[in-house]
């Protein structure tokens, strides 16, 4: 091994394997906690060593499977390769990967949607079971045997700390420039323990830079050189520059009011086209001097480093195109003072988003005339991605934004439903819905004027007259008058969808 290895320590050096021996420790129906989160910092070569071992025992009439805990989404050397391999017996804490999701939706694959700031508290109380390995990615290990954390941070101190044996993976695409960005803070309980989070500012540093592990637990160290997987954004279309128009405008009028200060608040995004298109606008807009506090860094936001616009940046994770991400890597030391990645239960932690007075942005599948989001279930019952940490944010932001198109499916489906068909965000969590017709305010409104305004404002044209005449109809006729509802009617809408392709009627 060269002295410019980047393992310093020689325990660890010790412990280097391919990883085939490495996927070999790990036993059929153990949990394993990886790293990973939204496509950036996940284990990729044990992964694909292990599904090639379930493809061998599917062969062979033999079952292969784990439980998989991440951060968030992975990629598909992690999650498509395992589902492919039909390897996952039960997953959590959020997916995106389409293989995943169709094992997922026919029933084949068990899967735990919960808020990303839960999984390590739920880890320490025992709910998972015992953690019987954790497989993580590190950009290296120091002389004194600390390990410097990848492009995501993700539950990894707690996968590092809980599990019984560790494989790394010391990944040399990524930029030893990520050395110092992290801030890990080792200072959580459990009640009745807690202490308050010593963090009152996004920039503020409260923990170390590396995590610490018992090497007497690492079992195996695996050195790879494989890119994150990246998904490239779409320029932003006029649907979403539209909803970003609408958002600015209304956060400018904010200022004006006195409610917001003009540099705004840190900013939370969710991920997706339509938050990039946001941030995207942000940067063109007059704010100055902003920040964020949020989960993943995204393009949008890395645009917005570069001009200034956009003074630093905290969340757990990269989340970006091909092009931005091979940007980043080059020029990672310019950006070390400009960003800190944390550990999700910091990132996501309602105690802080409720302090600092974030602004969340998320995305959403349908929102009801009354402003219950629905985030997560197409037509109530298939899973897209999962809560994500828009839970975190939501209830606990200063102002909670939910945005999508008016409609989705080609115009087949409103967006703007009499009642959700699932609920993630109740309507007290939801203050601000925006498509690309309107913006409506919903703070300070009784059910009814929320329900007049979300009409009037956000539905599309085609829907709008529909949604008109079920809300007379349901102040006519319903059984309480506070928030009026025919229910068997309103959920015609999705069974149309579901019967017909279209809840046009
Ligand atoms: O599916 O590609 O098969 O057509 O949902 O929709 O319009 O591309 O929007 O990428 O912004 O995702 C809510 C899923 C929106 C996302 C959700 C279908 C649509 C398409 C994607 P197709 P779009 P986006 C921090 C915050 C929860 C997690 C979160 C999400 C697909 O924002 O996962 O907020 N949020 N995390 O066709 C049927 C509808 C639909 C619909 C959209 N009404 N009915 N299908 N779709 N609306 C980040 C993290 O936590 C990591």
């Amino acid at each position: 091994m060269s002295q410019d290895s980047r393992i310093k320590s020689n325990a660890f050096r010790e412990k280097v394997m391919p990883a085939e021996a490495a996927a070999a420790l790990i036993t059929p129906g153990s949990t394993v906690g990886m790293s990973g989160f939204t496509g950036s910092g996940y284990p990729k070569a044990v992964p694909q060593a292990l599904a090639k071992t379930m493809e061998a025992a599917n062969a062979a009439g033999e079952k292969f499977r784990l439980r998989v805990l991440t951060g968030a989404s992975t990629g598909p050397e992690l999650d498509g390769a395992l589902a492919k391999a039909d390897g996952i017996e039960f997953r959590l804490p959020y997916n995106s990967d389409p293989i995943a999701r169709e094992k997922i939706n026919s029933g084949k694959m068990e899967y735990f949607d919960v808020h990303l700031s839960q999984v390590a508290p739920m880890t320490w109380q025992g709910f998972f079971g015992k953690l019987d390995t954790a497989v993580v990615e590190i950009v290296g290990v120091t002389e004194d045997g600390e390990l410097i954390p990848s492009s995501s941070v993700g539950n990894n101190k707690t996968w590092l700390d809980c599990a019984d044996q560790i494989i790394l993976e010391v990944n040399s695409w990524q930029n030893m420039a990520l050395h110092g960005m992290h801030d890990i803070y080792y200072g959580t309980a459990l009640p009745p323990n807690r202490k308050p989070i010593p963090l009152v500012r996004p920039d503020d540093r409260i923990g170390q830079t590396t995590f610490r592990v018992d090497p007497s637990k690492v079992v195996a160290v695996v050195e790879t050189a494989i890119p994150d997987r990246n998904l490239p954004f779409s320029p932003p279309d006029e649907t979403s520059q539209r909803i970003a128009g609408h958002l600015i405008e209304f956060f400018e009028h904010e200022v004006k009011r006195g409610r917001l200060p003009a540099n705004l608040l840190p900013l939370q995004s969710g991920v997706g086209n339509i938050a990039n298109a946001v941030l995207a606008g942000l940067n063109k807009s007059k704010f100055e001097d902003m920040t964020s506090f949020t989960e993943v860094i995204q393009d949008g936001m890395l645009d917005m480093l570069n001009s200034g616009k956009l003074r630093m940046a905290s969340a757990t994770s990269f989340s970006l195109s091909p092009e931005a991400a091979e940007s980043l890597n080059a020029n990672m030391a310019a950006y070390r003072n400009k960003m800190i990645l944390r550990p999700q239960e910091i990132s996501n932690h309602p105690e802080l988003v409720r302090r600092l007075g974030c602004i969340a942005m998320n995305g959403l599948i349908e929102a009801d005339i009354y402003g219950a989001v629905n985030s997560t279930h197409v037509m109530g019952s298939r899973i897209q991605n999962g809560i994500g940490g828009s839970g975190d944010f939501a209830r606990n932001a200063y102002i909670s934004v939910f945005m999508t198109p008016s409609t989705a499916k080609g115009g087949k489906i409103s967006a703007i439903v009499p009642l959700a068909s699932h609920v993630d965000h109740i309507n007290q969590d939801v203050q601000v819905i925006v498509t690309e017709q309107g913006l409506a305010d919903l703070r300070g409104l009784s059910p009814k004027q929320r329900a007049e305004t979300i009409i009037e404002n956000c539905s599309h044209p085609d829907y709008k007259p529909l949604l008109k005449d079920y809300y007379r109809r349901a102040r006519e006729h319903s059984y309480g008058q506070q928030s009026p509802c025919l229910p068997a009617e309103a959920l015609s809408w999705h069974q149309r969808y579901i019967d017909t392709g279209s809840m046009k009627a």
